[in-house]
């Protein structure tokens, strides 16, 4: 039996709104206590949880006095310092408050705008108060439902006067914050802008500095929008912009479900961790999820190890996968060599393509038996990761689990 158990080596981390989310939904009150963020801390530490990201309102209600802040500081410096847990990234609330009904950095008022971006100041210096080094934008409210309203390109330079302004800003305070925006295609609004990682990884080259801002993807959110998340999040890896992620789980098609990492689409789930583990992916591993709104207090621990257990099961099984002499055997068979013939232009290499002959009937006919693969190899299902012959010992660990 492998050892599932978190370490912070392994970079879990968890929004207090996550662990700390009260079951309330648009239909429903609360079925849950209220969490102090010190007690989650602590309980995460107890855990094996990495670290913990808060909005500035999960932490410091809004509208709090200054004597209020200063002693909610304290205490939680206090919980972070004796549990050892640290807060990787920080946010800010944009949402919640009525304010911010038709849009925060995106509104047509411009003194909401400029409520918004001093609101995201004081989160920043509330972040940095506790060591964040990623500051993470969701655009809940930067959407619409009534485009007649505006001309939708002015959103764009609203958004983006936003984030150029708090860049320069951070930048003067010596902050080092790394950004890393985070794409929705809707919920709570009917649209919201920049929908997908795509968007978003086009936004970010008009800003006046690319280079500190990427990604914050989430499973949930391109799953809404019926995409692969996998490839979503291999094109932002690529670009040099995976920054954090949010795990989580979600039914393509519905509302954001925020469901427990790995309680749906299992096969994509192993591919993203096996994307996110062979390829050197080293900051957080962000649950952005909730326990049911069934759960009690207690099971919404149960949750988040649920979490965490679920993502080495699937980190065990990558490995499990890169290492099988079988598996690889009939992906470097199926693949054959893959070195490039065309590689960077030269005009040699022009002419020479172009003097290339091709047989396009051998090329095409060239087998590639996904379907044989998966019947002769056997496998007792798709979470063995193994195709095998159902040998004992695949037989006997599949009837374990
Ligand atoms: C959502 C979002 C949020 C953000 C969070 C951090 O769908 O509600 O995923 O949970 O991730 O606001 O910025
Ligand atoms: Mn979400
Ligand atoms: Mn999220």
């Amino acid at each position: 039996m492998s050892d599932y158990t978190p370490r912070p080596e392994h970079k879990f981390t968890f929004g207090l709104w996550t662990v700390g989310n009260p079951g309330r939904d648009p239909f429903g009150e609360p079925t849950r206590e209220a969490v102090n963020p010190a007690d989650s801390v602590r309980k995460l530490g107890a855990l094996g949880a990495y670290g913990v990201n808060f909005h500035d309102d999960d932490l410091v209600p809004f509208g709090a006095s200054s004597q209020e802040r200063e002693r909610i500081i304290k205490e939680f410096h206090s919980a972070l310092d004796e549990s050892g847990v640290k807060v990787p990234m920080a946010t800010t609330n944009l949402f919640t408050q009525p304010i911010f009904k038709d849009g925060g950095f995106t509104s047509s008022d411009p003194k909401v705008r400029a409520f918004a971006v001093q609101k995201a100041m004081r989160g920043m210096e509330l972040g940095k108060e506790f060591g964040a080094e990623t500051y993470v934008f969701w655009g809940g409210r930067e959407g619409s439902e009534v485009d007649a309203s505006k001309n939708p390109l002015d959103p764009l330079k609203w958004f983006r006067e936003a984030l150029d302004f708090l860049n320069a800003w951070q930048m003067e305070q010596g902050f080092g914050y790394r950004f890393a925006l985070e794409p929705k295609p809707n919920e709570p609004r009917g649209d919201i802008y920049l929908a997908t990682t795509g968007n978003m990884l086009a936004f970010i080259e008009t800003l006046a500095h690319p280079e500190n801002v990427g990604l914050n993807p989430e499973f949930a959110h391109d799953t809404m929008a019926g995409l692969n998340f996998v490839h979503q999040v291999a094109q932002a890896m690529d670009a040099g912009k995976l920054f954090h992620i949010d795990l989580n789980g979600q039914k393509p098609g519905r509302f954001d479900q925020d469901l427990r990492f790995g309680q749906e689409d299992q096969k994509t789930n192993f591919f993203l961790v096996k994307l996110l583990e062979d390829n050197g992916y080293d900051n957080p591993r962000h649950f952005d999820a909730h326990a049911l709104r069934t759960s009690n207090a207690g099971d919404v621990w149960e949750f988040a190890k649920g979490c965490m257990r679920t993502y080495l099961i699937l980190k065990e099984k990558a490995q499990r996968f890169n290492e099988d002499a079988e598996i690889q055997g009939i992906i470097q068979e199926l693949n054959g060599d893959t070195q490039s013939l065309v590689g960077a232009y030269s005009k040699e290499g022009a002419d020479k393509l172009m003097a290339q002959k091709f047989d396009v009937a051998a090329l095409t006919n060239r087998p590639l038996p996904y379907e044989s693969w998966i019947n002769s190899s056997s496998s007792c299902c798709w979470a063995c990761v193994r195709p095998v012959n159902h040998r004992g010992t695949e037989a006997r660990r599949h009837r374990e689990r």
